[in-house]
């Protein structure tokens, strides 16, 4: 009976508590987002009208210029501590020329937060603290007319229309540990492994170049946390396996709607959804106590009627 009434009690103000921590968790604004029952999203959507754009995010072949290789990195804070064991972003390919000999492959990365100094008037991913590489879920994710984007040029270079939606799956054994109340940067690239054959060679652009014009762009959205989106170029290497991650002393630039767009001259953020794993709740004290408090209440009540029923007998063995 007295554990049973304290389990009761506790399990509801567990369940209260609990429910107040989901709650304060889920600060950003939610898009679809494919997290499991028992993971804590935090998102900022893409932007699905005509001021998106899709910020060029991997290979592209300049004529002339050679070939350039751009890493993205955007910052989140996700209120709680625990493992990202999923990681979801928006994007398109420049003029929707999107080959299914393509695998989707990327890759990740979570970068520690460098504030604003002397030097960079706004804050950039810094220290890398994670990365994967490997091969997203991809789908449709409607349809929208909207432009891509190439900072390198800071210029919009074309138009796209089908959007992609990609989940990447991370194993909890090889996951992020975020810790709440932290800001991160995360970082996506397309890798310039086209064919996704294990390698980056000749092969590879060779398809780039004919099958220009290719480009993978990450999609903007209308939602907005802290500093703008930064971009970084990174040297190809060929040959080499795919995974690039940017050095802890990258040049990040910011990035801003170019010149002719509605937003021009504005910070960009771009779409991602971050699915944590719940953390297990801690018996808070309120609960601590109401367990207390009726275990007491418990253990003096059976003492009292104890004692009363002794002295009733007394009293009535006296007689
Ligand atoms: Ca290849
Ligand atoms: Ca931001």
């Amino acid at each position: 009976m007295k554990t049973s009434t304290c389990f009761i009690v506790g399990m509801a103000l567990l369940t209260w508590t609990y429910g107040i921590t989901q709650a304060a968790a889920e600060y950003i604004t939610q898009d679809v987002v494919n997290c499991l029952p028992n993971q804590i999203p935090c998102s900022q959507p893409p932007d699905r009208s005509s001021s998106g754009l899709d910020v060029l995010d991997g290979l592209r072949a300049y004529l002339p210029g050679g070939i350039g290789l751009n890493y993205l990195a955007d910052d989140f804070l996700c209120s709680n501590s625990g493992a990202i064991t999923n990681i979801q972003i928006w994007g398109s390919y420049w003029n929707d020329n999107h080959l299914k000999k393509n695998p989707p492959l990327f890759n990740l990365a979570i970068f520690e937060n460098l504030p604003a100094d002397q030097d960079v008037p706004y804050s950039r991913p810094g220290n890398v603290l994670w990365n994967w590489y490997g091969l997203a879920v991809e789908q449709p994710d409607g349809r929208a007319k909207e432009h891509f984007y190439d900072p390198k040029l800071n210029k919009i270079i074309g138009t796209d229309h089908q959007i992609w939606q990609y989940d990447f799956n991370i194993p909890e054994d090889k996951s992020f540990l975020q810790e709440k109340g932290k800001t991160y940067w995360l970082g996506v690239s397309r890798s310039a492994d086209l064919l996704g054959d294990g390698k980056v060679d000749y092969k590879d652009l060779l398809s780039l170049v004919c099958d220009y014009p290719w480009g993978f762009g990450w999609k903007t959205s209308s939602e907005h946390f802290e500093d703008s989106a930064v971009f970084t170029k990174l040297p190809l290497t060929i040959p080499s396996a795919g995974n690039v991650v940017p050095p802890s002393a990258a040049a990040w630039s910011k990035l801003q709607y170019p010149a002719f767009h509605p937003l021009a001259g504005q910070d960009i953020d771009l779409a991602f959804a971050i699915c944590g794993t719940k953390p297990v709740p801690e018996p808070s004290a309120i609960v601590m106590l109401a367990c207390l408090c009726v275990t007491v209440a418990l253990r003096y009540g059976n003492t009292f009627n104890t004692l009363t029923i002794l002295r009733l007998r007394e009293k009535n063995s006296s007689k």
